[in-house]
Order: structure tokens, then C-alpha cells, then sequence
């Protein structure tokens, strides 16, 4: 499991998360459906998913050539930068390998780097690794996929923020949202890092709950704040590199069936549980009706990879540390990420 090195509990907010991922995903599969906009209609969300990961028997669950490997703390490898090695492996020829650090600032998992092979040589390379006295371990770069959502609209019926049973349901078994919304309905001071595909940050349920870098101007092609990420307003896209973090373009939703490329309709709906502005005369409400939405995408079409996923978790951590060191005038204030992937392997990170 990641360890995510902010000052919260994490098994608290892991738990209460989850809590609100599973109930408020029913309520917002109910309602979310009324929301019309021009140029994304997530009504998706209760369609036949094409990308579901269960259907998928043949795609692989590692990046061939890829391998993360944690060195113990104070190695010689973990103070080295990029370079390469040559892997003594006593049942065959040397194998050599590239070291690299996952991302630029402190790291999210010490001593961990990303160590690339010649994609026949992963077995082997992992293998030599976990040899070494100076490796805790080394393993595939696995690929997540995301999490599936109930696409039954009959199943949508059976929960909500408010359970009165109508689906034969218990009444009263939901997350008690309308009680939670008399004490608060959120804050735009918390900022909720959705780790997943990329936000529709114009979405007009949306948009007013996404998460806007203070320290970066739009556009310009400068790293304004000096964060390492170039034009990162709204967050990133661990998977292309860029800043943009939602890559429909299509004008109409849900895509033919033979568009294989990103559709970013997971990321954005999780991000409408989450956040979806409440109270504002439109489509639906979120768990908060106010709220900062950061994205920080790393799963595609395809799923996306431990690495990727370290990689925003890393972002995560160091805006979190600028909110904190800058006595919040830079970075963010993320309190809780929003983690909806999964993958069936048993990884150490
Ligand atoms: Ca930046
Ligand atoms: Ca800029
Ligand atoms: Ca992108
Ligand atoms: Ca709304």
C-alpha cells in the first residue's frame, strides 16, 4: 500500500472515503443523469462500459521492461542520480538496466526508482534485484484499472444520499448526507486530489468546485511556481506528460465504439461524488457542495501504472508541503486523495 506522507490518519480517511465512494456513488449514479452540458453528457455512467477491466483477459497487468525497485535507505543507488548498471544474474548473461527517480522533488516512497530492462530481461532483472543486499524489494510495474461502477440503473434505485426504500432497499441504510449537510455542506478550502482519469474541469456541475493553482499563470509555457510541472492549473496527466487533464474532445458522449483513446468519464464522475457544486440550481449534488477538485490523472484507456500512480502521489505530497511550509499561499491544501483503481496483483507499494 502507498504511504502518503501527509500529517492525516490515514486508515480514518481511508475508511470514511471509502464510505462515501461506495454510498455516494448510488446517489450519484441517480442523479447525475439530469445534468445536460455541451459537450459532455455523462449519461455513460448508466450504459454498457465497454472499458470495464473484466472484459479485457488479454491486456497485460505490467509494463514489460519496467520494474520499481526500493533500495534500503542510505545505498549508494539512492544517492546516485540517473545511471546505469549492469545486473550480475548467475543463471545467465549480465543484464543491464537504467536507474531512474520516479519524479522531481522528495520522494514518495524512499529509495524508490524505476529501473528499465529490455522487456524480455523483467523476470530475470527483478529477480537479480530482490538478491541484492541493498534492494527491499523490486517488483512489475503493475497497471491499475479503475474501479467498475454499477451501470444498472435498477441498481442505482436501491441506494441514495436519502434511502427510503424505494427499491425494496432498507430505509435509512444511506450515508445520512442531509444530516451531514446540516452541520456542513463543504469547504473550497479542502482540497480533494482525485487520483484516477482526468476531470471535464468545464463541466458545469463542475466547474466551480475545480481546483485552480494560484501560483501558475495559464498557457504562458513557463513552471511559474517552480514546481517542476509547466502550465499545471487544474492539476496533471501523469500518463502523457501534459496539463491537460481531460482528453474527450468529442462533441458528443458516449464515444463509437471503435474511439479507443482517453474519455476521462470515470475521473469525472468520481469527481462529481466527490464535489459536484451543490445547491446551485443543477444536475446534481455532491458529497460536498463546495469543495477544490484537484486531477491528477494517471489511468487511461488501458488502466495506468504504479509508477504513474507514484508519480501523483508525489505531486500530491509536494503541494501539500508547499500549502504547509508557505503558510498557505502556495501548493494546496489536499486533506484527503480519492483513490477508486485496482488491479489484480499484490504489489508492496
Ligand atoms: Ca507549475
Ligand atoms: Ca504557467
Ligand atoms: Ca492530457
Ligand atoms: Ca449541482
Amino acid at each position: 500500500m502507498i504511504s502518503l506522507v501527509l500529517p492525516l490518519r490515514p486508515r480514518f480517511w481511508a475508511l470514511l472515503f471509502g464510505a462515501f465512494f461506495l454510498l455516494g456513488t448510488l446517489g450519484f449514479a441517480i442523479l447525475w443523469p439530469r445534468v445536460s452540458h455541451a459537450t459532455f453528457n455523462p449519461q455513460l455512467t448508466q450504459q454498457s462500459d465497454p472499458e470495464q477491466p473484466a472484459a479485457k483477459t488479454k491486456s497485460p497487468d505490467s509494463v514489460p521492461g519496467e520494474i520499481l525497485v526500493r533500495y534500503r535507505k542510505d545505498s549508494a543507488a539512492t544517492k546516485s542520480g540517473p545511471h546505469s548498471e549492469m545486473l550480475v544474474d548467475m543463471s545467465g548473461p549480465q543484464i543491464p538496466i537504467q536507474i531512474d527517480r520516479l519524479s522531481p522533488g522528495s520522494e514518495i516512497v524512499e529509495g524508490l526508482r524505476l529501473a528499465r530492462a529490455a522487456p524480455e530481461d523483467t523476470a530475470r532483472a527483478i529477480e537479480a534485484l530482490q538478491t541484492r543486499p541493498d534492494v527491499l524489494y523490486a517488483e512489475p510495474n503493475y497497471i491499475r484499472h479503475k474501479n467498475v461502477t454499477p451501470n444498472d440503473p435498477r441498481y442505482a434505485e436501491q441506494w441514495a444520499l436519502k434511502n427510503i426504500g424505494q427499491s425494496g432497499g432498507l430505509a435509512g441504510a444511506d450515508i445520512k448526507a442531509e444530516q451531514a449537510w446540516d452541520l456542513t455542506t463543504g469547504s473550497q478550502n479542502i482540497v480533494v486530489a482525485v487520483i484516477d482519469e482526468g476531470i471535464d474541469v468545464n463541466h458545469q456541475d463542475l466547474q466551480p468546485n475545480i481546483w485552480r493553482n494560484p501560483g501558475e499563470i495559464p498557457g504562458n509555457g513557463v513552471d511559474d511556481d517552480g514546481n517542476g510541472y509547466t502550465d499545471d492549473v487544474n492539476g496533471w496527466d501523469f500518463i502523457h506528460n501534459d496539463n491537460t487533464v481531460f482528453d474527450y474532445s468529442l462533441p458528443s458522449y458516449p464515444p463509437a465504439p471503435s474511439y479507443s483513446a482517453d474519455v476521462d468519464d470515470h475521473g469525472t464522475h468520481v469527481a462529481g461524488i466527490v464535489g459536484a457544486a451543490g445547491n446551485n440550481g443543477l444536475g446534481v449534488a455532491g458529497v460536498n457542495w463546495q469543495v477544490n477538485l484537484m486531477a491528477l490523472k494517471f489511468l487511461g484507456p488501458d488502466g495506468g501504472t504504479s509508477a504513474d500512480l507514484l508519480k501523483a502521489f508525489a505531486y500530491a505530497k509536494m503541494m501539500r508541503d508547499r500549502w504547509l511550509s508557505s503558510g498557505g499561499t502556495q501548493g494546496a491544501n489536499i486533506r484527503i486523495t480519492n483513490n477508486s483503481y485496482g488491479g489484480l496483483f499484490t504489489s508492496r507499494i
